[in-house]
């Protein structure tokens, strides 16, 4: 029999990469989806005679314990979450049931249904928030600077809990900043490949954004996925840092996906203080030393190349809309 792999946020960008990942490897992939009005599955539609779905919320104990039972899973992936660190200022409370207590939920579930099962926790580097040093490694102590970044701090320490606590086969990967042509449209990257394309194909004639000055360690998605499953797959759980080692301002992320459409960005982007964060996360560079070593983790995508990779997507994708008349100047 195949192993069974169970992944919550399956629908999401991380999910999506990560259900192909291990159905490239043989697994039978379960995924955790919860009922919306309006289906949301457009980043799995390629993956839908291949995954089974199994409804539950992050939300309602029970539903998790029952997800557990039907797809039997020898690993578990949590990444289901409220992402987007604005939206966590303006629903605090919300973000705290999903994406802090969420977590206690998987792992309450986990214990009830089969310890043996080996957990994943998508851990942020939002948890570094104001940072004590840099570059950043798992020995950097905690400053988190959101309601976002609070509740994964709280999911982080309880995954280590239950390590410790119960014996389980539990592990946090303490991801930086990783995009993809299938990241959300509100996020930093996407928002401004989108916006490149809008504005080349006529669409639009400004990009507003917030804060250009704050720095992040981005990296392509795709990469860091296999690295969820390496975590999974040694012989004792622990946590990783996951990054690129680089440093790059959003200033310089306009500017090279701006000259990739052969535009000039500072003719387009206008600062709008309504993007600004009560409080913000300057400067974030991840060591991945710990994760090279042990588990043999290289990036294959660098800066440039993966925002080449998103404004080339996001012209096709315009482009297309455009011919088809779905979008009109
Ligand atoms: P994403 O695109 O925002 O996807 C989030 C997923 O969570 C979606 O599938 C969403 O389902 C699901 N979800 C939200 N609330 C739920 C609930 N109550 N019950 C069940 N499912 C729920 O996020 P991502 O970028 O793939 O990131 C994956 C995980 O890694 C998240 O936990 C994120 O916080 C964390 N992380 C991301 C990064 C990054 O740079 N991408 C870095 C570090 C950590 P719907 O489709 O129904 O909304
Ligand atoms: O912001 C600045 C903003 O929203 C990056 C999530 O996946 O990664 C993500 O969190 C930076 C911030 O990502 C705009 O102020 C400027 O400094 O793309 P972002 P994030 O907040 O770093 C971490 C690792 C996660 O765990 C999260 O789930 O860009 N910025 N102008 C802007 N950001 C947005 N969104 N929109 C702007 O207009």
């Amino acid at each position: 029999m195949p192993k069974r792999a169970l992944i919550t946020g399956i629908t999401g960008q991380d999910g999506s990469y990560l259900a192909e990942q291990l159905l490239g490897e043989g697994l039978e992939v379960f995924g955790m989806v919860r009922r919306s009005s309006t289906e949301t599955f457009e980043r799995i539609a390629h993956l839908r005679d291949r995954v089974t779905l199994v409804q539950a919320d992050l939300l309602d104990q029970t539903s998790v314990i029952r997800a557990l039972q039907r797809a039997e899973p020898q690993e578990v992936y949590n990444l289901a979450a409220q992402s987007f660190v604005p939206t966590s200022f303006e629903q605090p409370e919300l973000t705290a049931q999903y994406t802090a207590l969420g977590v206690t939920r998987m792992l309450e579930g986990i214990r009830a249904v089969d310890k043996r099962i080996r957990f994943y926790q998508a851990s942020s580097s939002e948890m570094f928030g104001k940072v004590r040093e840099s570059p950043q490694s798992e020995r950097t102590p905690f400053h988190p600077r959101s309601p976002y970044a609070v509740a994964k701090a709280y999911g982080h320490f309880m995954t280590v809990n239950y390590r410790e606590s119960y014996g389980l086969f539990a592990c946090s990967g303490i991801l930086f900043n990783h995009e993809s042509p299938r990241r959300g449209l509100e996020f930093v990257t996407r928002k401004i490949t989108d916006g490149v394309a809008r504005i080349k194909h006529g669409l639009a004639r400004e990009l507003r954004l917030g804060n250009l000055d704050a720095r992040r360690d981005w990296g392509f998605a795709g990469d860091y996925v296999r690295m969820m499953v390496a975590m999974l797959r040694q012989d004792r759980p622990d946590d990783y840092v996951v990054a690129s080692g680089e440093t790059h301002s959003v200033r310089e992320l306009c500017q090279i996906a701006f000259a990739r459409a052969g535009l000039d960005w500072e003719r387009h982007v206008v600062v709008d203080a309504s993007f600004i964060r009560p409080a913000e996360v300057d400067l974030l560079v991840g060591d991945p030393a710990k994760a090279g070593r042990e588990l043999g983790w290289q990036p294959t995508v660098d800066f440039r190349g993966l925002v080449e990779m998103m404004v080339d997507a996001d012209l096709a994708r315009i482009g297309q809309a455009v011919a088809r008349r779905e979008l009109r100047h």
